[in-house]
């Protein structure tokens, strides 16, 4: 087992007090007062994402890693919302909406939230959705762009695995990747094979409709959705030159090596990584001890 605490939660908070207690301190925290006022609260439902923005044809994407050459991040189908939607409810439990911007793709959704004074610095232009059906998992990663994030819940129950950015040694990431090793389940992770996961120290959360978590930068999470679920994250990123530096890293020399290597070298790339996932981490665990 991996060890793991419950993240604290917190009705009223004032701007100030949760940027000195939360926001200075990287501390995760699940916030419940957030949403009280917002439609969403009241509307996001299946129905009613199939009523007002049910044609909207959106890329579902699945948990199965890319091989060979195929890009790392390319959308399994598209499907109207709609349509994967009833699939959901049918039954379905890997594919899932990611990432997907609704102020472009969906703007009469955006009428639903309001984005809180909370001493955040909200980057705007992109209020992203996230949806799964019953059993979905979304593999242990942290994201690309480094913002601190508000995960705003609605529907049914998911829960997340945290890990903060200073145990990233231990998490078996991926050279060129911004995730753990696709084949360590993080529901029933296997320390005989992979023993450096008994150094880590995650942070769990269980996320009810309404439920607002806050992920600092550069956290790991993982997370499986138990019900039906949509989450809207609310993105801003942190002030500074060495969140710029770590972007401009990620972004433009780490995802482009990978794309380019992919697509020349193909599956000796993927296993190479996959490879040195495990004997980076090996060594870790050892000069640790
Ligand atoms: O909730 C989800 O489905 C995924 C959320 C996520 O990975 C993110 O906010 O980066």
């Amino acid at each position: 087992m991996i060890k793991s605490t419950p993240i604290q939660r917190a009705g009223e908070l004032s701007s100030q007090e949760f940027v000195t207690q939360f926001v200075n301190t990287n501390t995760p925290v699940v916030l419940t007062k957030i949403t009280e006022q917002w439609p969403a609260r009241e509307k996001w439902n299946t129905d009613y994402f199939k009523k007002t923005v049910g044609e909207t044809v959106v890329p579902v994407y699945s948990s199965k890693p890319a091989t060979g050459n195929d890009k790392q991040d390319a959308a399994a189908l598209h499907l109207s919302i709609t349509d994967y939607l009833t699939r959901l409810e049918n039954g379905e439990n890997d594919l899932r909406m990611f990432f997907y911007n609704i102020l472009s793709g969906a703007p009469a959704l955006t009428k639903d939230f309001s984005y809180p004074d909370c001493g955040l610095k909200f980057f705007k232009k992109l209020p992203v959705l996230f949806v799964g059906g019953k059993g979905a998992k979304v593999q242990m990663h942290f994201d690309i762009d480094l913002a601190n994030i508000l995960l705003c819940h609605f529907g049914g129950k998911k829960r997340v695995l945290l890990f903060s950015p200073d145990q990233t040694q231990y998490m078996y990431r991926v050279p060129y990747s911004f995730s753990s090793l696709h084949k360590i389940d993080f529901s029933n992770p296997d320390t005989n094979e992979y023993p450096a996961l008994k150094k880590l120290n995650g942070l769990t959360a269980e996320l009810e409709h309404g439920d607002v978590l806050y992920i600092p930068s550069g956290y790991w999470h993982y997370i499986i959705y138990e019900e039906i679920g949509y989450s809207l994250s609310l993105r801003a990123y942190p002030a500074g030159l060495k969140h710029k530096v770590e972007l401009l890293k990620n972004v433009a020399y780490l995802h482009n090596v990978e794309s380019v290597m992919r697509k020349i070298v193909g599956q000796s790339w993927v296993e190479r990584n996959e490879r040195l996932a495990v004997s980076n981490t090996h060594k870790a665990l050892e000069e640790s001890v």
